[in-house]
């Protein structure tokens, strides 16, 4: 069994004569309760007039332009049993004889069967649904013409952000999505889906007329910034990253830092923390192989060669050149090298070759301050050391607090690699060495 149902105008408030901008359904489709089924577009809003009933569409009363009012007979729809007996439950508003009765509009009584479990076969009552455009906690809301455009393009638009009135997607909104789509970094858009486990559903980045706000001066990214800020993004997405902090105890070595500088004044070569820290690590990433590998699908690639590199900050952004074979070298010649690196990467003449190959990064802010930082793991590679400024703390000795010069670690590690306790255990073990470097020896 089947019956006619005419889906008006609901009460759209004072508006009265409102052009019909849309109609987004033809004679034939099969409509869901609350589709919408025209437009209308007053001076102050756009309101879709949405479906009351599941059915399919047998005729259409209202055309393109024309003027209606309250009221006003839209569409006809011929429900399935199964659909009327939607409409009340669906429909709150109409779910009474009540409500009907009250109801402004004056529509063609049809048959509704409420949930049996709520309440025996009720009398004809008007159906007439809110406005979806009005409607508190509707969907998405959409004129038909951009729904129209979502479905030509492909988009979902429950993933496009609004930026109409009371949450409504504009065709710019659309346009701006599909744009972030298509200029997003490749290797992130790509690589999300399969690891992640069916994409990260970013929204578009929000796009801001900043200068509505204040005067702004507009200056394109450096190259560089260009290049690490996608490398970064992609880094910071799909590592499980988590950053391990540790003090260590320098007091000795700065002391013994000082005094080689001191000795070696006229020679002068500066031997740097960063060069103890790169020999510190050579050796605890031999004694922890897995912080010297990389993830290469379903295998870890362990390295038998020790790079390492080291951030460097330069006018145009972040470079990072690599030392290689460093465990092969004197603390001396680390300092040179990494001295004679800064320098290039600063006057921009690094050679790919000088930043290729890295097994380990150490990102050293020491000459900057700061008392720790969650460094972003650098792939392919599993871990990164970054280091702040050494300061003088109290440490109880047992006895007394001394005053020990502290170095703060912060160890960020691929979690898909390396645990905490593992990440922990290369913490304490550095942080050992650099207490006490005649520990290198053994
Ligand atoms: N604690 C206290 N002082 C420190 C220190 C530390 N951990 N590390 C360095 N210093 C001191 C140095 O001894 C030096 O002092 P003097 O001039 O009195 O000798 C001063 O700070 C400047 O050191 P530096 O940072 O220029 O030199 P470096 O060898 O320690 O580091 C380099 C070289 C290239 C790592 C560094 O210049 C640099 O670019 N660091 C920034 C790295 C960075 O930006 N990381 C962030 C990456 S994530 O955004």
């Amino acid at each position: 069994m089947s019956q006619l149902i005419e889906v008006k105008v609901p009460d759209i408030g004072d508006y009265h004569d409102v052009p019909v901008i849309d109609i987004c359904v033809i004679v034939g489709d099969v409509v869901k309760v609350d589709d919408a089924l025209v437009t209308l577009e007053s001076d102050k809003a756009t309101m879709d007039v949405p479906s009351s009933a599941a059915g399919v569409v047998k005729e259409i009363r209202v055309a393109l332009g024309e003027k209606i009012s309250e009221g006003a007979v839209v569409v006809v729809l011929e429900a399935s049993e199964a659909a009327v007996a939607a409409i009340p439950v669906a429909a709150p508003a109409a779910a009474s004889a009540a409500s009907a009765a009250s109801a402004p509009v004056a529509a063609a009584p049809v048959a509704v069967a409420p949930a049996p479990a709520v309440a025996p076969p009720a009398a004809p009552v008007a159906v007439s649904p809110p406005v979806a455009g009005l409607a508190p906690g509707a969907q998405t809301h959409a004129s038909p013409s951009v729904r129209l455009l979502a479905r030509e393009l492909g988009v979902d638009l429950n993933r496009v952000a609004a930026s109409g009135p009371k949450g409504r997607i504009l065709k710019e909104d659309i346009t701006a999505y599909v744009k972030g789509v298509l200029t997003a970094p490749p290797a992130a858009a790509a690589a999300a889906a399969p690891s992640l486990g069916g994409g990260l559903d970013l929204l578009p980045w929000p796009k801001v007329d900043f200068a509505k706000f204040g005067a702004v001066e507009v200056k394109p990214l450096a190259r560089i910034k260009k290049i690490s800020a996608q490398n970064l993004a992609r880094n910071w997405v799909m590592i499980p990253g988590v950053t391990y902090h540790e003090d260590a105890d320098i007091t000795d070595l700065e002391a013994f830092r000082v005094a080689i500088n001191r000795e070696n004044e006229k020679s002068g070569l500066k031997i740097t923390m960063l060069a103890f820290l790169i020999k510190a690590c050579t050796l605890a990433l031999k004694k922890f192989p897995e912080f010297n590998s990389s993830l290469d699908g379903d295998n870890l690639v362990l390295k038998q060669y020790f790079h390492i590199a080291f951030a460097a900050d330069t006018p145009n952004g972040l470079v990072v050149p690599v030392i290689k074979n460093a465990d092969q070298k004197s603390v001396s010649q680390l300092a040179g090298e990494s001295g004679e690196l800064a320098t290039k990467a600063r006057d921009g003449k690094l050679t790919p070759g000088e930043m290729s190959g890295a097994c380990f990064t150490i990102s050293s802010l020491g000459g900057i301050g700061g008392t720790s930082f969650s460094p972003i793991i650098n792939a392919p590679e599993v871990a990164i050391l970054g280091v702040n400024r050494s300061v003088m703390k109290p440490v109880w000795n047992g006895r007394e607090f001394v005053p020990r010069l502290t170095l703060p670690m912060s160890l960020t590690a691929d979690h898909r690699v390396i645990d905490g306790a593992l990440a922990t255990r290369f913490n304490v073990y550095l942080a050992q060495l650099l207490a006490d470097m005649r520990r290198v020896l053994l």
